[in-house]
Order: structure tokens, then C-alpha cells, then sequence
């Protein structure tokens, strides 16, 4: 199977042309396999291209654990960056068939290189039984939520996949390998849930770190940074746009007057291969 791999920020990702490449059997098995960094090729995530029926193209996406979350922002910035660059879909606006609804990312370019894209991730639900979080209806906007004798202060949204943000004030110090799994297995959680810790800059600027559903700690959260700039708004933090400096790098989010969250990044190439599957 021929594959490629790219990152968002350093969230990485196999690609795999399914036009081309009819992957057989179980695709959890093979996300599990592949994503592993000793036994594999080594990413967070297996995404797939897929034809589509209602949109212009269809992507799949498997966590490391061989999970299938709903979005993936990092992930669909690559996917629009290889379906456009290898000529499957050859425009600048990309209609994206996702578990979460179509997502419309936008290609810049800077002549022919694509130099960041621009995703219309559509609108964040706030609902608790949509996110999907147990508890009475209504948002939930800085609740506190017991794990193991320590509360914590959350907000959660759902950019199509659950988020539970937490402000903290030095988010380098957030021991999350500890608490990040505590939260994303929590039974208020029936789907799990991504576990983001913000700090506040300034009114503009945030610092993230992330803890994915199926995945652990990761560089970089696309989903995670736009429920993080509503978090943010919600709880009178921060400006409508705002920067957020993940480990690696920035994403820019901005949640518009017409209730879409607008985020904006690199999507880069890092090599191409083959690999063999097995029987
Ligand atoms: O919701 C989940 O289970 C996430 N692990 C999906 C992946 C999200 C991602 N990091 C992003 O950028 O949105 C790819």
C-alpha cells in the first residue's frame, strides 16, 4: 500500500489514496498497526480519501487506537493540501464529506505553493446532550467537575468531536499525562472526550497543550484549538480572534459573527512510501 505523510503542527498523519489503493479488511487494524511509532510507520492519525456522494470528496479519520473520531482540524488542512496538489480535487475551496458534516476548507496560495489553509469548520455546539456530556440541559460554561478529589473548572464544546477546556495559568506545568486520561475517560464523558489546558496571554494570544481521545498527548489539536477560542469567548477571555500557540507552532481561530469558527494553518508534507500490509 502506497501512503503519505504529512503534519498539522506536528499532529502527523498517514494518507491513503483510496481511488488509488483499495485498503482491504478492518481499517481500526490497520490505524492501530501503522500509527505505532516502534512496530509502524509512527503517526497520531490513518486518514482516508474517499469518494463522496454529497460533497466533493470524503474523508475518514482513525486515531492511533483505531477509534473513528468524527473531525479532525489538523488532518483536513493535510487532506485539502494532498487532494489539490495531486490533482483529485483541483480547486481552492473543497467541499469535505466528514462524520461531522461537510467542512469547507480554502487553499492559499502563494503562486503555486500552498502556503496555509483556511478551514470553515462550521459551528461549535454547545448543548451538553449534543456534546455529548451527561447533566441537565443547557452549556456548559466553567463547571466544576470532581476527578479523584481535585476539581477542575471546565467548559466543554463539541466542533463535531467532544472538547473539555481548562484554563490554567502556566499550561507548561499541567502534569497531563496524569489528568488528561482521567478526563477523557470520565463517565460525564459517554464518548470520551479531548482534554485541552489554556493559558491566557493576553487578549489576543493563547498558550495550548492537548490531551486527544485515542490518541494521548499530541503536538498540535485543530478541533481542539477552535474549541478552545470559543472556550475563550464563552468565558469573556479573549477577543472574537484569537492566536493559539500549540508546542510547535500557531493556529489562528477566530469564531465569526455568523457562528462559524474559521481556523487557519500550515499543512505540510513530510515523505512518501510503501508498506506492506499483512494477509
Ligand atoms: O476526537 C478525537 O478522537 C481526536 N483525537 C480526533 C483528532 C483531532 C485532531 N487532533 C484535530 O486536529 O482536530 C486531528
Amino acid at each position: 500500500m502506497k501512503f503519505t505523510k504529512m503534519h498539522g503542527l506536528g499532529n502527523d498523519f498517514i494518507l491513503v489514496d483510496c481511488f488509488r489503493d483499495n485498503l482491504p479488511g478492518d481499517y481500526s487494524e490497520i490505524a492501530r498497526r501503522l500509527c505505532d511509532r516502534h512496530f509502524g510507520v509512527g503517526a497520531d492519525g490513518l486518514i482516508l480519501i474517499l469518494p463522496s456522494e454529497t460533497a466533493d470528496i470524503r474523508m475518514r479519520i482513525f486515531n492511533s487506537d483505531g477509534s473513528e473520531p468524527e473531525m479532525c482540524g489538523n488532518g483536513i488542512r493535510c487532506f485539502a493540501r494532498y487532494v489539490y496538489e495531486n490533482n483529485i480535487v483541483r480547486e481552492t475551496t473543497i467541499r469535505i464529506e466528514t462524520l461531522a458534516g461537510i467542512i469547507v476548507p480554502e487553499l492559499i496560495l502563494e503562486g503555486e505553493r500552498v502556503r496555509s489553509v483556511k478551514v470553515d469548520m462550521g459551528e461549535p455546539q454547545l448543548e451538553r446532550a449534543l456534546i455529548p456530556m451527561q447533566g441537565p440541559p443547557g452549556k456548559v460554561v466553567d463547571e466544576p467537575v470532581s476527578v479523584d478529589g481535585t476539581t477542575y473548572n471546565v467548559t466543554c464544546i463539541s466542533m463535531g468531536n467532544p472538547h473539555c477546556v481548562i484554563f490554567v495559568p502556566d499550561a507548561g506545568k499541567v502534569p497531563i499525562t496524569d489528568i488528561g486520561p482521567r478526563l477523557e475517560t470520565h463517565p460525564l464523558f459517554p464518548r470520551k472526550t479531548n482534554v485541552e489546558f489554556i493559558q491566557i496571554l493576553s487578549k489576543n494570544e493563547v498558550d495550548m497543550r492537548v490531551w486527544e481521545r485515542g490518541v494521548g498527548e499530541t503536538l498540535a489539536c485543530g478541533t481542539g484549538a477552535c474549541a478552545a477560542g470559543v472556550a475563550c469567548i464563552l468565558n469573556n477571555l479573549t477577543a472574537k480572534k484569537i492566536t493559539v500557540h500549540l508546542v510547535c507552532g500557531d493556529l489562528v481561530i477566530e469564531w465569526a459573527d455568523n457562528n462559524h469558527v474559521y481556523m487557519t494553518g500550515p499543512a505540510e508534507h513530510v515523505f512518501r512510501g510503501e508498506v506492506q500490509l499483512p494477509d
